[in-house]
């Protein structure tokens, strides 16, 4: 069986669980929502179902129930490489299987059919502004292909609710295999005076990016282990939690993901790993281009919160400790850049960042997250053009919403509406709670 007719099983053998939950408990409750919750982003509202992955706050993410090193060790991948390939990680998130060398081999196959960019899409990137963000122009691209959706022409021509998910799976199967040379065309056409680089079809995912990008090997590996990283982060986040409501209204993935890269942009999320270096190199200019003291830091750390703003990278919605896609960078970082000075920085940040947002008391989680390291390693491989950073994050991000959208569509996910109430209804509930 191909990737497409075991996930067909996978989704018809979990159909009568949704389905059973809907009819038989539908009105048991998992949660109640307090006033603070509502107000402030609907933090820890349990409102959303996914089995691709699972974040939980004291241990960080699994995908399909393993951590990311079980997830590195279990995967296949190409001989000599570290990391297993995208491919690989594409088959597992889908089915929850760990794919035999054959089956990855199908997947490559598949992804390189599909991998052609239509043309126009490099003429709409081209006819933005030059000085657009990249992030405009990822976006903008994925949303030029939309016309490209089998989804939306199945939709036209006869819309069967319990075969939607076949369409999905080609339109998210066929972006995910030419997000690498859209995003690497941006870069090199924003960045390296349009000095385009060739994609080479024999190549994996992983390895055929780091070609385009023009950076040597073992950036190939550095492109796997960062896509892989940044997939999924269960549903709540906001690109995830984008992508899904868009596509709740059965709107393609091309618009669905779109959107999904538009909240990614946010410095809260996704921009917060260009934010961390740019914050750091406006610290090394400040010091009249000088490696920071600890005592330095402190200060800059300081003065940043003191300023209104949030140290970058620290901090998470629900983790409650170091991010292990932050450790898992860090790793790398360790074996392969350990005398790297930006790693030292960061290294440092990492040592006294904590304590001081303890001190503080305001955020609840003092820890780096993923983006606290992440372009560390970017800098190092020489690509220093740091607002491209959250590019990257886009492609990896896709992966796992994309899989996430192939299964909502699976199993039917309604619309997506929740309610909202005034503000005076819930200084009545707070008057009514307080008279108990
Ligand atoms: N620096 C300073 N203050 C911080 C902080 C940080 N790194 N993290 C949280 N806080 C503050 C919040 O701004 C908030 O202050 P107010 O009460 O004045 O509004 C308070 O601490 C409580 O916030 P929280 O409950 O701990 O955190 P939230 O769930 O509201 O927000 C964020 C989570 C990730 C957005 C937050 O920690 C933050 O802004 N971090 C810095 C930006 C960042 O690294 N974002 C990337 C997160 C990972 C990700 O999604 N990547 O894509």
């Amino acid at each position: 069986m191909n990737l497409k007719e075991v996930l067909g099983k996978k989704i018809e053998e979990h159909r009568p669980r949704t389905a059973k939950l809907l009819k038989e408990h539908g009105d048991v409750k998992v949660g109640e929502v307090t006033i603070e919750q509502a107000i402030g982003g609907g933090r820890d509202v349990k409102m959303l179902v996914t089995d691709i992955s699972y974040l939980d706050p004291a241990e960080g993410i699994r995908f399909r129930g393993k951590t990311i090193p079980e997830v590195m060790e279990a995967l296949p991948k190409l001989a000599g490489k570290d990391y297993p390939t995208v491919e690989a990680f594409w088959y597992f998130l889908l089915t929850g299987d760990v794919p035999t060398n054959a089956q990855v081999d199908e997947v490559l196959a598949d992804f390189k059919k599909r991998s052609k960019v239509p043309s126009y899409v490099f003429d709409v990137i081209k006819a933005l502004p030059k000085d657009s963000h990249p992030m405009v122009m990822f976006s903008t691209a994925i949303l030029s292909m939309q016309k490209e959706s089998k989804f939306a022409k199945f939709y036209e021509e006869g819309f069967k609710k319990m075969d939607a998910w076949q369409t999905t799976y080609e339109d998210a199967t066929d972006i995910i295999a030419r997000l690498p040379e859209i995003a690497a065309f941006i870069y090199r056409y924003k960045y390296k005076n349009g000095n385009i680089i060739s994609s080479d079809a024999s190549l994996d995912m992983g390895a055929n990016f780091a070609k385009m990008m023009g950076i040597p090997a073992p950036y190939d590996d550095v492109a796997r282990m960062y896509f892989i990283l940044h997939s999924d982060h269960e549903s709540g986040n906001a690109s995830a939690h984008t992508t899904h409501l868009v596509g709740s209204t059965l709107s393609d993935a091309y618009y669905s993901l779109s959107a999904g890269i538009n909240a990614l942009a946010g410095p809260l999320h996704g921009l917060a790993n260009q934010e961390v270096l740019r914050w750091i190199q406006d610290l090394y200019k400040q010091l009249g281009n000088k490696v920071p003291t600890k005592e330095d830091l402190k200060k800059a750390l300081w003065d940043t919160l003191k300023s209104g703003a949030v140290i970058p990278g620290y901090g998470h919605a629900v983790l409650r400790k170091p991010d292990p896609r932050y450790i898992a960078q860090r790793e790398y970082c360790v074996k392969h850049l350990p005398k790297d000075e930006l790693f030292s920085v960061v290294s440092m940040i990492y040592e006294i960042a904590p304590d001081i947002l303890i001190e503080q008391g305001k955020a609840k989680n003092p820890w780096p997250n993923v983006d606290a390291q992440s372009g560390v390693i970017q800098w190092y491989y020489g690509l220093k053009e740091y607002d491209f950073y959250t590019v990257l994050f886009g492609v990896g991000r896709a992966i796992g919403v994309l899989a996430n959208l192939t299964w909502d569509r699976g199993l039917g996910y309604s619309l997506e509406r929740p309610k909202s109430v005034t503000t005076a209804m819930l200084e009545d509930v707070a008057k009514k709670s307080n008279n108990k």
